[in-house]
């Protein structure tokens, strides 16, 4: 049996599969520890930025407390900022990581 619901979902899913999916920013936070050389590295080995762009957004997190390193859907949203921390932990810098949704 086919019900009007099951047709109403249907149709609501092949209308949400047609528009952008959402998006989510990962931005980094500030903290007074890790040092900024690292903070570099990580942006430029996770996020493909280069030296200069790296070191762009690392001064503009020490300096106003966040920043934006990326765009991305949910899922590399997620892999990012796991991977942030995990390099962050592993040298043991208090380094944060965070995604939101992006505006
Ligand atoms: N504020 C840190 C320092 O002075 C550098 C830093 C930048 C940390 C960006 C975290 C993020 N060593």
């Amino acid at each position: 049996i086919n019900t009007d619901i099951q047709r109403d979902t249907v149709l609501d899913r092949q209308k949400e599969q047609l528009k952008p999916p959402p998006m989510y920013q990962v931005v980094l936070l500030n903290d007074d520890y890790t040092p900024m050389e690292f903070v570099v590295a990580v942006l430029q080995r996770v996020f493909g930025k280069n030296e200069d762009e790296a070191s762009r957004i690392m001064l503009k997190v020490h300096h106003e407390g966040r920043g934006v390193c990326g765009v991305y859907t949910r899922d590399i949203a997620a892999t990012r900022v796991e991977m942030v921390k995990q390099l962050a932990r592993a040298r043991q810098h208090p380094l944060q990581c965070i995604m939101e949704p992006a505006p």
